[in-house]
């Protein structure tokens, strides 16, 4: 076969009569040497391309496969063809036309294109007589990688990142989306992912296998194609065979907001029981995800989302998973009782407890660090605080507490890890005082806080004194500030200027008293 056209006239031919004389399509894989990797037999109307044969080709753009087969009832490229071109990324689509005689009347070609023309990622080639192949098919190829290179580079990609497309499908409003989808992408850049697009679907109904429609999947693949991501990151939770179904559809890596976060945690705890309770959080989560398949396997559990507390990465042998959930449950239990010693012994000097809550980036770490003139790191990322921090703190008028920070709120907290930090949530409940702090520079703070008081009511800390703290006043205007303030019974401060706290020790203060009298 000449490596120049898309088939040999006399391949070409044989095939056609092959096919004819068995009433069944005829589909060949071709690789970009000419060479036929595989051969395949359908039935009158139609191919199915195996996994395996998906599963082989180059890790390029483009597969480095074509595929040429045969229709024999004279019909177009169809819709599954031009799918099939699309998710399997192929070189090109062709199919022989098939005539009553078995002679191969016409040969069918479309390839995909890096960006949309007149709405569509691919384009059909005028038809040609196999005979008349117009194109030098190695210097077509080569063409369209340069496009799909030039165009997806724009944006200089660091390829030792990982690069991700956001996707959100959802039943939700446009602006619940778009506010959660902005935090996904605060999350995806504290995660280390570098974030190539969004894309949000709203749907009446989610699809139970993909969660979206395959014509929208198709359009994400194509755009994935374009900008070179290797990364699909859904802001909703996806059940193990949606993970499954959109992995095995796109050939890429497929995680969720969950794995996200339970990834950043992974890379941030420091203590030995945040540690702890990060695998079992992730191992717990990973177990059910896990497929049968090895190469799914592979896929779903490299890089983000595999990676384990500290520079391990996770086991992803399933009976070693189990033997390991088992190993740290009998670890937690001994780091527990220890921290509950630690935690009596303090208790004894008795000084009264403020401890504070809030959303993730609300600065709770900042307001600690000015209120106590520490040093604990405060960062602009999502969960920068993981491991609980104590201070003592004196007060303007005598009075001296333990001031403690803690692991930051956020919405659809991953169950898994809030159970695996419930012990060391719980121990909130020896606080007198809870300070919730609100970043009330972010838009959606409304939200934030309703997120922290069901999270609070949950983790039964609902009967504390709670003071609300409105945080980063400095970026706001005065005046909304202090309407703000009254309008949510909150008190307005920023961490960054000790001068605006002269309000917070009256009242903290007050609280305590209260509390303890
Ligand atoms: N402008 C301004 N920025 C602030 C203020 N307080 C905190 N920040 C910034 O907000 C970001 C988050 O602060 P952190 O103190 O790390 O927030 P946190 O609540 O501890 O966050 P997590 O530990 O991730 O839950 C940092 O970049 C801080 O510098 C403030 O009053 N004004
Ligand atoms: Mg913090």
């Amino acid at each position: 076969m000449t490596p120049d056209l898309v088939i040999s006239p006399e391949v070409a031919r044989e095939l056609a009569g092959i096919s004819r004389e068995i009433g069944r399509q005829i589909g060949l894989l071709v690789d970009r040497a000419g060479r036929v990797d595989s051969v395949i037999v359908g039935d009158p109307r139609r191919i199915v391309i195996s996994a395996l044969d998906q599963a082989r080709g180059a890790a390029g753009r483009l597969k480095g496969l074509r595929l040429v087969h045969t229709h024999l009832a004279g019909e177009d490229l169809s819709e599954d063809d031009l799918m099939d071109l699309l998710f399997l990324r192929l070189d090109m689509m062709a199919a022989i036309k098939v005539g009553e005689d078995g002679l191969p009347a016409m040969l069918l070609r479309a390839h995909l294109v890096p960006q949309p023309i007149d709405g569509l990622n691919w384009v059909i080639l005028p038809p040609v007589a196999p005979s008349r192949q117009e194109h030098d098919f190695r210097s077509l190829i080569k063409a369209l990688e340069d496009e799909f290179a030039r165009i997806g580079s724009s944006g200089k990609v660091d390829r030792n990142r990982d690069r991700a497309i956001l996707v959100s499908v959802t039943t939700v409003s446009r602006a619940l989306a778009v506010e959660s989808m902005l935090e996904l992408e605060e999350l995806a850049e504290s995660a280390v992912v570098t974030v190539l697009d969004t894309v949000i679907q709203r749907r009446p109904k989610l699809n139970p296998k993909l969660i979206m429609g395959k014509g929208k999947l198709a359009e994400i693949m194509l755009r994935a194609l374009t900008l070179d991501a290797n990364l699909l990151i859904f802001d909703q939770e996806l059940n193990p065979s949606q993970i499954r179904s959109i992995t095995d559809h796109t050939e890429m890596r497929v995680i969720d907001r969950t794995q996200l976060i339970l990834d950043i945690f992974a890379s941030r705890a420091l203590s030995r029981e945040g540690k702890l309770q990060i695998e079992m959080a992730q191992l717990k989560y990973l177990l059910p995800r896990l497929g049968t398949r090895d190469d799914a396997l592979s896929r779903l559990t490299g890089g983000i989302g595999a990676r384990g507390p500290g520079e391990t990465k996770l086991e992803i042998d399933r009976r070693r998973i189990q033997d390991r959930l088992a190993k740290l449950a009998a670890k937690l239990k001994k780091v527990g009782k220890e921290r509950h010693h630690r935690r009596s012994r303090r208790r004894k000097r008795d000084l009264p407890v403020i401890s504070l809550v809030g959303y993730t980036n609300a600065g709770k770490s900042t307001l600690l660090n000015s209120l106590t003139h520490s040093d604990i790191v405060a960062a602009d990322k999502l969960f920068a605080t993981l491991d609980p921090t104590s201070r003592r703190l004196r007060f303007p008028r005598d009075m001296e507490v333990i001031i403690t920070d803690t692991v930051g709120f956020i919405r659809n907290l991953p169950a898994e890890l809030l159970q695996a930090f419930k012990s060391t949530l719980e121990e909130l409940d020896e606080a007198d005082l809870l300070v919730h702090v609100i970043d009330i520079a972010n838009p959606a703070f409304p939200q934030h806080i309703k997120v922290v008081e069901a999270l609070l009511k949950e983790l039964k800390l609902d009967k504390i004194p709670c003071l609300k703290v409105f945080n980063k006043i400095d970026l706001i205007n005065d005046e909304e500030a202090k309407n703000l303030a009254r309008q949510y019974d909150a008190l307005p401060l920023s961490a960054l200027k000790p001068e605006t706290f002269d309000l917070f020790f009256e009242k903290a203060q007050r609280m305590i008293a209260k509390k303890l009298s």
